[in-house]
Parts: structure tokens; sequence; C-alpha cells
């Protein structure tokens, strides 16, 4: 009997010779960057003129108005904050347009730009707690930041708040293999962690395209889903608890390793998803899994999304425990991903497909989940759900196949200007909203390789029901944005979407959460920011309507 493997050359072979189209590919991983490499790769100036690009976010959102309620920043502010802090830990500005606070006042996106001119990186929680309670006490608003890859607006001030970035808070307290916690610091970045935990033989439950820059703090804080989830669900199941500085300066010191815990109400819960508005994680406490013994990635073509909704409904049936991913996007995010890959990102596929799918298989057992997963591409093939594909033959083949799918974000920016939706909906309709905006688009003339907006991408988590739609354009308009809010959100609401998937709320979201949350939810969710944070100096601006 012919092995699985084989016999899956045979058949997708017929169209593509799958090992050599692969091996031609370079290594093509993201580096780890940091992010004001993030933003000089993206064509983000971070000297002289080029900074006046990207317009303050206060100038550009009249309806947002500084709370008279939070005093100004003056000198002996700065002169206490310095004695509260460690050498070096404190960052202040001459003007906003300072090049060393440039990258803590835009964001990832070069969409929001605050005022901020001052910076504190604390390097222990004592020091959060002593900023925090004298922010507090002198009603001085807070922005805290990780790794500022946001996408909503979230990190980054509007106004003159203080940043306080977790930067420095980067040690690894603990590590226990034998039931996989890992205890951190919340300024670990996330791909510091994977590879502290692969030299021990095991992995983050969580994976996104910005690891490279992101901190496990910010992951929590924003509640990141990612490119696990599938497999291993959301971090309210594996953050076993959390360090937390309160707006007081009380530390909610709360880093259980247990998995089982039924005392009282599971506070760290209301911390996970609520995006710096209640305090500051200085601590994480998760599980994480043993690294998986066999990884299978495959990528196929496919016509239609119907037929990706097939794809998906076999893998459940025949891969199901040992599928960890399954990655949409379509024909347009391939283009950009081509068109603007510095790296060198080519489709290994022999044809261009209207849609692409990346599967990826984790078990223990290599053989037999080469038998599966070439079964179930066989099953496609014949039944002509998928035109073509390919599998990885190695660990580089899998981070090039991977790349394909985590440089679309990046390749997507390198367009412009992109407004960026984050939608999770039933899978019927998952692919619809593209079609509806590119034809409302159209009609209304402004999209088109002469127009204003350039592109209107559709990719995303399918195994979670959430899309990603990206519409790229020439630069930030207030009428482009009309003409797509609140009708996206509206879109989400009319199908019992979520108008935030996985990214937030954030600057952008904040006023429209009536669209996924009722009037008595969001009363609750604001007496509950009251109680944490009563003078309100916690990201203010964000996450709530105002
Ligand atoms: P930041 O951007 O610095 O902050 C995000 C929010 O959390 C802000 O509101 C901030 O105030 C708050 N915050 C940060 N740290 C703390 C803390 N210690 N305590 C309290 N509040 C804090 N998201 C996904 O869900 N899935 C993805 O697949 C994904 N992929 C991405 C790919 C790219 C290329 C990029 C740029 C972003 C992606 N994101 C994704 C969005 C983003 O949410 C994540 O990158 C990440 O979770 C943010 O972490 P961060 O450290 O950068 O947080
Ligand atoms: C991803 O899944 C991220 O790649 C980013 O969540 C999505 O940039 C986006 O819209
Ligand atoms: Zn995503």
């Amino acid at each position: 009997m012919l092995a699985a493997r084989t016999r899956l050359a045979q058949s997708l072979g017929a169209a593509l010779p799958r090992t050599t189209t692969l091996a031609r590919l370079g290594r093509v991983h993201l580096p780890a960057l940091s992010t004001s490499s993030f933003l000089a790769r993206r064509g983000f100036a971070t000297t002289g003129a080029e900074e006046k690009t990207v317009p303050y976010t206060a100038d550009k959102l009249t309806y947002l108005k500084r709370d008279p309620a939070f005093n100004q920043i003056t000198e002996e502010h700065v002169a206490h904050l310095r004695t509260l802090l460690s050498p070096g830990s404190l960052l202040v500005g001459q003007s906003d347009n300072d090049n060393d606070l440039l990258p803590y006042n835009t964001d990832w996106m070069n969409k929001y730009r605050g005022k901020s001119q001052i910076v504190v990186r604390p390097r222990t929680t004592e020091e959060v707690s002593k900023v925090l309670a004298y922010c507090n006490e002198q009603r001085l608003a807070v922005v805290p930041q990780g790794g500022n890859t946001g996408l909503v607006g979230g990190s980054v001030p509007v106004f003159d708040e203080i940043v306080l970035s977790t930067n420095l808070l980067n040690k690894v307290r603990k590590f226990d293999p034998i039931s996989g916690t890992l205890v951190c610091d919340a300024g670990c970045i996330l791909e510091s962690l994977e590879n502290y935990l692969g030299d021990r033989g095991h992995i983050m439950p969580l994976d996104l395209g910005a690891k490279g820059s992101c901190h496990i703090g910010g992951n929590v804080a924003t509640n990141a889903g990612g490119l696990r989830l599938l497999r291993y669900g959301s971090l309210h199941g594996t953050v076993l608890g959390l360090e937390v500085v309160l707006p007081d300066g009380t530390v909610l010191e709360n880093l259980s390793t247990l998995r089982k815990d039924n005392t009282g109400y599971d506070l760290k819960q209301l911390f996970i998803g609520s995006e710096g508005t209640l305090g500051i994680i200085t601590g994480v406490s998760i599980l994480t899994p043993k690294k998986p013994n066999a990884v299978n990635v495959a990528l196929v073509g496919l016509k239609s999304f119907e037929h990706v909704q097939q794809a998906f409904l076999g893998a459940r049936e025949n891969l199901s425990e040992i599928l960890s991913a399954f990655e949409c996007w379509d024909k347009s995010a391939a283009h950009l991903v081509q068109a603007h890959s510095v790296q060198g990102n080519r489709n290994p596929l022999a044809e261009e497909h209207p849609f692409y799918v990346l599967l990826e298989t984790s078990g223990s057992n290599k053989e037999h989940d080469d038998e599966k997963l070439g079964a179930y591409l066989e099953k496609l093939m014949e039944n002509e759900i998928i035109d073509d594909g390919v599998i990885a033959q190695d660990a580089t083949q899998i981070l090039n196949l991977w790349s394909l799918r985590e440089s679309i974000p990046e390749a997507c920016s390198k367009s412009g200007a992109v407004y960026k939706y984050d939608i999770s909906m039933p899978l019927p309709v998952f692919y619809q909203m593209v079609e509806d905006v590119r034809a409302r688009l159209t009609a209304a003339g402004v999209y088109g390789p002469e127009k204003m907006v350039t592109d209107v991408i559709g990719y995303g988590h399918v195994g979670d029901g959430n899309l990603h739609l990206n519409i790229t354009a020439k630069k930030y308009d207030g009428e482009i944005t009309k003409l797509i809010e609140p009708y996206v959100y509206e879109w989400a609401a009319k199908y019992s979407g979520s108008i935030s998937a996985e990214h937030g709320l954030g600057l952008m979201k904040a006023p429209y959460v009536g669209y996924s949350k009722s009037g008595p939810m969001i009363d609750m969710m604001k007496r509950i920011k009251k109680v944490f944070d009563p003078h309100g100096i916690m990201n203010p601006y964000k996450f709530l309507p105002q």
C-alpha cells in the first residue's frame, strides 16, 4: 500500500510538483520586530517632515473633547514621577513631535495619533502601583500600552494622557513543565515566550501575526484570538490567573496556577478583554499546551466561498481532533501579498484561485495525521471541492505557507490607508459582507484603480467564524468612512454578528458597541468601570460610548 503522502503527491501533484514549488520559496517567516521597526517597515518615517503625515486624532475626530476633569501635566508631576521610577524609566518629550515619543503616540496603522509628552516604563509591579496611585490622586489620565499593535486605536493617547508602557516588565517568573503553567510579566513579547517554551517542549496557546511585537499583557487586555483559537480556545479559558494594579494602586495578586478554583467571582475574567480601562495587567499565569510532535500545513485553492464552507465541514468531520487551524483569504488578499511582500512570498500554487485555505493539523502521531490529512484532501479533490493544493514538506515550508497568511495585514497596510473591520458572524453569510461592501462602494463611484478605494479584501479565521474585511484606500477620508460606517456595523447586527470578533473596541468602535450589546448590558459595563476606576483615569475616551 502506498503511504498517504505518496498517494496525495500523485493526485495533487498532477497539477503541481509540490515539493519543488515550495522549495523555491525563500524563508519568509516574519522576524521578531520591535514596534518601531514595524513602523519603519511600513514606510512610517520616524524623522522630520513625514512625521506630520499622521494627523492628530483630536483634530480628525472633532466630537472628542478633552475631559477637563483631568489635570494638565506640570513639571512638578514629572519631577514626582521620576522619584517613583528606576533611572531610565521615564521618557519626557519636548513636544509630541519628539522622535522618542512618536512610536508611543502613533498606532500600528498610522491612523491614530496622540499628543502625550510623558511615557512611563515601570520595571516592577510596585513601580506600576506607585505611578497609578499618584496619577489617580492627581487626576492624570493614563493609557496602558504593550506592543502597540492594537488595531482599534486603543493603545495610543487621544490628547495628553500619560502612556504607561510595559516594555520593561519582561521577565518569565516561573514555568512548570509538568502542568505546563507559565507565569510571566505582562510585557513579555509573545514570540519570546513562544521561543522560551519551544526549548522546553511547549507552545503558547495563542499565535498572531503580530507576535514579534505584541506583549502577553496586551494580548490578555484585548482577549486576542489569532491563529490557534480553533484548537486551544480563547484566553478566557487558558489564562489561569492575573496580577493587576488598580487605579488606586491596589495590587490584585491572583497568579493562580490552578485549573480549578471556584472561590468567589472570577475577577480575572473582567480584565481579559478590558482594553486597559479597569487597571494595568502586570503579570499573567497561562496554561501552555505540549508542543505537538506532528504538524502538517496544507494550502489549497478553491472556486468559491461555498467550496470553502464544504471544505471546512469536511475538515471538522475528517480531521476532527487534529485540526488546529482553518484560515481563508480571497484572491485580492493574495494579490496584495504578492505585490507588496518584501520577503518574496510567492503563490506556491500553479494558478490563481478565487479563494485560498490554509489548514493545519497538530497531533502526536505523524503517520496517523499524514494518513488522515491525505485521505481528507484526496476526498476534496475527488469531489471537486478543491482545485489544487500543496502540503509543506518540512518546517521551513510550514513557515512559508503560514507567512502567506500572516503577511496579509502588513501587505494591506502597504497599500496606503486601510480601514479594518473584524466581524464574527454565521458562516453562510461570511463572505457576503465583502461582496456587499464592494457593491456599495462601486455604486458610490469610489472604488476602482484610479479611485479613492483601491481594494476590498476578505480573509480571516473561518474556523472561528471571524472575517477580516480590509478596505484599502489612497488615504483616510471622512467621506469614505461615512460610506462604510455604520453600514458594516448594521450589517453585522442584521446577521446576529459581532462588530468586534477579536480586536476589541478601542477608540474606533466605542460609539458602536450598541450594535452588539443591549442598553442594559452597556449600562452595567459603565457601572463596573466606575467601581474599578471611579475617576475614569484609565484609557479615557475608549471602549464604552461617551
Ligand atoms: P497594545 O496594542 O499595546 O494595546 C492594546 C490594548 O490593550 C490597548 O487598549 C491598551 O491600553 C491595552 N493594554 C495593553 N497592555 C496592557 C496591560 N498590560 N494592562 C492593561 N491594558 C493593556 N489580534 C487578534 O486578536 N488576532 C490576530 O490574529 C491578530 N493579528 C494581528 C496581526 C497584526 C500584524 C497586527 C498589527 C495586529 C494583530 N492583532 C490581532 C491585533 C492586536 O490586538 C494584537 O496584536 C495584540 O493582542 C495587541 O497586543 P499589544 O501588546 O500590542 O497591545
Ligand atoms: C489577522 O488575523 C489579524 O491577521 C489582523 O487579526 C487582521 O489586520 C486585520 O484586519
Ligand atoms: Zn485575526
